[in-house]
């Protein structure tokens, strides 16, 4: 009987095998599925590829620029047959305005905590199958409990970070520690036309705020008013927003002096270690943020985007995102395949005292048009 069993599955599995095409249907079985490591030729559950008979030929990722380490993508391909497509966004709100206008394509996404929690108000995201994802036990359990998503029922922890000032100590002389040198109009100006901002609402916002001793989520019109003048008084001195190149831009010299994403400036500094960059934590605080896993209401493969996930969660493919990125793993299990250079730095991964001065950014609901429309009111003068 077990003989018969077995044949029986052998016969499956050729004719799987002679079946499968990557030219087929979205969700017909990846070509090479069948017989690399990891899988079961019947297409049974087992390994990091989940069921292949349910994997789809391709997946559509939506994602930050420079936020994987590629060798994944190609790893993932050739292990598990699926091929992925990584496309970019530049911001929440980007990524928001695209799932807004309808079926995207996107199979999985990376949104940040507070647009997690507009994304599942909205009805955006579906709900996390967390059969399919096992490794969902490797996260930290500080990340499973996420006031934008308690128990991770939509989402699944990336990547997290700070945003901080990036510099070039041989253009700033001293490594700049506080906000000052973007909203002191005595220290801004001497980096006039060499200074760049994220191009990012909350972030600018959250800063300005900051600096004069707000909270980075203030709903008070007098505060974010304030917060404005501040943004809008040294609009003069910067040479861009960006969210994307601030990092090429600092190596370039095109900038002295940034407000951006600890990872970028890091993978700057590693790429770079001739060059006295930097990145340091505001003395004021700032903002600290979870990027998160998930999949859009509409995607054509969700079966593949959670097994995709279980694959990205996996403690030494979570090992090689970060010894990439230089931005830290909400996956424990991954600690201990991280780079010493990227585990030990306390500006990578600060120290407790540090995080209390730090403030995640919060759906701030009707608030939220205020900020929109006083931004525009800034880029657009
Ligand atoms: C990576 C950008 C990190 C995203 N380039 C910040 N939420």
């Amino acid at each position: 009987m077990a003989k018969r069993i077995s044949l029986l599955l052998l016969a499956l599995a050729l004719v799987l095998a002679a079946c499968g095409g990557n030219g087929g249907a979205a969700n017909a079985p990846a070509d090479t599925a069948a017989d690399t490591a990891g899988s079961d030729s019947a297409g049974t559950v087992s390994g990091r590829c989940g069921d292949t008979s349910k994997l789809g030929a391709e997946l559509n990722f939506y994602s930050w620029s420079d936020y994987i380490d590629p060798a994944v993508l190609t790893m993932f391909e050739e292990e598990c047959g699926v091929k992925v497509i990584y496309d970019t966004f530049s911001s929440n709100e980007d990524l928001l305005a695209k799932l807004q206008l309808g079926a995207s394509g996107y199979d999985l996404i990376v949104p940040s905590d507070y647009m997690v929690a507009i994304m599942v108000q909205l009805g955006l995201l579906r709900k996390l199958d967390h059969a399919n994802i096992p490794n969902l036990a490797n996260i930290d359990d500080r990340f499973r409990d996420a006031p934008y998503d308690p128990g991770n029922v939509y989402s699944a922890p990336y990547q997290w970070g700070t945003t901080g000032i990036g510099f070039d100590e041989a253009v700033t002389g001293a490594a700049p520690d506080s906000l000052a040198i973007f909203f002191d109009p005595a220290q801004a100006s001497q980096h006039r036309g060499k200074i760049s901002m994220l191009n990012d609402a909350r972030e600018v916002f959250g800063a300005a705020l900051k600096y004069l001793g707000y909270s980075v989520n203030s709903t008070n019109e007098e505060e974010i008013n304030a917060a404005k003048a501040l943004i809008e008084g040294t609009k003069e001195n910067i040479a861009v927003f960006d969210n994307d190149t601030f990092a090429d831009l600092l190596v370039s010299g095109d900038v002295a002096v940034g407000l951006g994403w600890s990872g970028d400036y890091f993978q700057a500094m590693s790429s770079n270690p001739d060059r006295q960059l930097g990145y340091a934590i505001p003395k004021e605080g700032g903002v600290v943020w979870t990027d998160n896993l998930a999949v859009p209401t509409s995607a054509p493969n969700p079966y593949t985007a959670e097994v995709f996930i279980n694959y990205l969660l996996d403690p030494e493919i979570g090992a090689m995102i970060s010894n990439y990125t230089y931005f830290s793993t909400p996956n424990k299990a991954a600690a201990e395949f991280l780079l010493p250079e990227v585990r030990d730095d306390p500006a990578i991964n600060p120290p407790p005292e540090v995080l209390e001065k730090l403030e995640f950014i919060r759906d701030v609901g009707e608030t939220t048009l205020l900020y929109e429309r006083l931004w525009t009111e800034i880029k657009s003068q």
